[in-house]
């Protein structure tokens, strides 16, 4: 396939956020687009975000020229210019989600010039070994707290894991759907509420007794719904968010390290659902995740801000005890081939992979394309309602 030029739209996220479509021209005169999310619990070693409409100068001036009439064969080749254009660890020449963009829009040319969806062109360069097509468990946020809500909850994000194996998976987001809605109309009855707000992520954003009682209220629910079997819970303490000058804010008081991981351990006690958390600690406390996941072993602590997508932390931590699950966000780190690489070496380490949408969304779904490639252990895609909803119907496409 052969490259015409690059150009760039600024596009606005799901929290009206301007944010960048990179738009490739083949020269056969087709146009690919690839969408790029935001965070805003974001881990201090993301990749560096360039402003939409510097990146607009920097697409023109700069990455544009570099695939003017460039034969380009595969994934790794494109994303190796743009990483040799950028030359810095966190990419702040060219800007991750410069390169994001452009990344994301390539793989998609090069499926459409090799007639396959994006997930086999991903699969046949990163993934050859995966030989069949399992669906990934779904991690839907269905209580919103911390920086995504404006409640009482420190703990960012209460997720149900939905087994879609067993049923298939429109089976499984039907009833995920008709399960999110009812506990919308449970929380409205258990604090007398007349209406409902919902956080960014499209979950239930009310104020609850403390941090345990959305984990209480999913508990019984899964439990009085006959869900046991297909539902787990998930949670995204996101912790830097609530941590400040060595202490946590936390129900109402500012606690140190070894209290909160007292929490935890009362959480996991009084929760038997309850399989993982994800950041439980600030993100540079490696040692706290590490105790955590070693009185627990048999559930799963989860990097996200401690890991930032990037290979080598993911295997330092994974060596070190600190995780055996794993956020995977390409924004965090840049190109599609450096996320694909995280996620095999994650799987190499035995360590789960997640692959995650951003707070701020759009309607790009390519998460779920590089999930599918790799046979990702799960997708992180939010509730069943407004913008996330694109994600879900990416899963229908594949998947049914
Ligand atoms: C997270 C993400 C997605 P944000 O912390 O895992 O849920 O949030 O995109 O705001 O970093
Ligand atoms: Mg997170």
């Amino acid at each position: 396939m052969k490259i015409q030029d690059i150009s760039v739209n600024i596009v606005f996220d799901s929290r009206a956020c301007a944010t960048i479509e990179a738009v490739v021209f083949d020269t056969e005169g087709n146009k690919f687009t690839g969408i790029v999310p935001a965070g805003k619990s974001t881990g201090v070693n993301e990749a560096h975000i360039l402003d939409p409409h510097d990146a607009r100068r920097v697409i023109t001036e700069t990455v544009s020229p570099a695939f003017n009439d460039k034969e380009v064969r595969s994934i790794a080749e494109i994303d190796s210019i743009l990483l040799g254009l950028d030359g810095t660890g966190r990419k702040e020449q060219i800007g991750g989600n410069v390169m994001l963009g452009v990344s994301i829009a390539m793989v998609r040319a090069l499926a459409f010039a090799q007639k396959k969806e994006p997930w086999e062109v991903i699969r046949a360069e990163f993934f050859s070994n995966e030989t069949e097509l399992r669906s990934p468990y779904i991690f839907s946020n269905l209580i919103n707290g911390g920086a995504h809500a404006a409640n009482n909850l420190s703990i960012q994000e209460y997720m149900v894991i939905a087994d879609t194996k067993e049923e298939g998976v429109l089976r499984s987001i039907e009833r995920l759907i008709a399960f999110y809605k009812e506990l919308g109309e449970d929380i409205k009855r258990m604090y007398s509420l007349p209406r409902i707000t919902i956080g960014d992520e499209s979950g239930y954003a009310v104020d609850f007794d403390d941090n345990f009682a959305p984990i209480a209220l999913l508990e019984k629910k899964i439990v009085t719904s006959e869900m046991q079997r297909a539902y787990r819970i998930a949670l995204d303490a996101a912790a830097s968010g609530f941590y400040k000058d060595g202490a946590y804010s936390f129900d109402g008081n500012m606690i140190d390290e070894g209290a909160l991981k007292k929490i935890y351990d009362t959480y996991f006690d009084r929760s038997e659902l309850l399989y993982s958390i994800e950041d439980p600690f600030e993100e540079t406390k490696e040692d706290a995740f590490r105790s955590l996941q070693v009185s627990h072993a048999d559930r799963v602590i989860v990097g996200d801000d401690l890991t930032t997508t990037n290979t080598a932390t993911i295997e330092r931590s994974a060596k070190n005890g600190a995780i055996t699950g794993v956020i995977i966000k390409p924004n965090q780190i840049g190109t599609v081939t450096e996320s694909c690489e995280a996620i095999r070496r994650a799987h190499e380490l035995g360590v789960r992979t997640i692959v995650s949408h951003r707070s701020g969304e759009t309607e790009d779904p390519i998460l779920v394309q590089i999930a599918a490639a790799a046979n990702a252990y799960g997708v992180k895609i939010g509730a069943p309602l407004r913008e996330r909803v694109f994600k879900f119907n990416e899963l229908l496409r594949i998947y049914s």
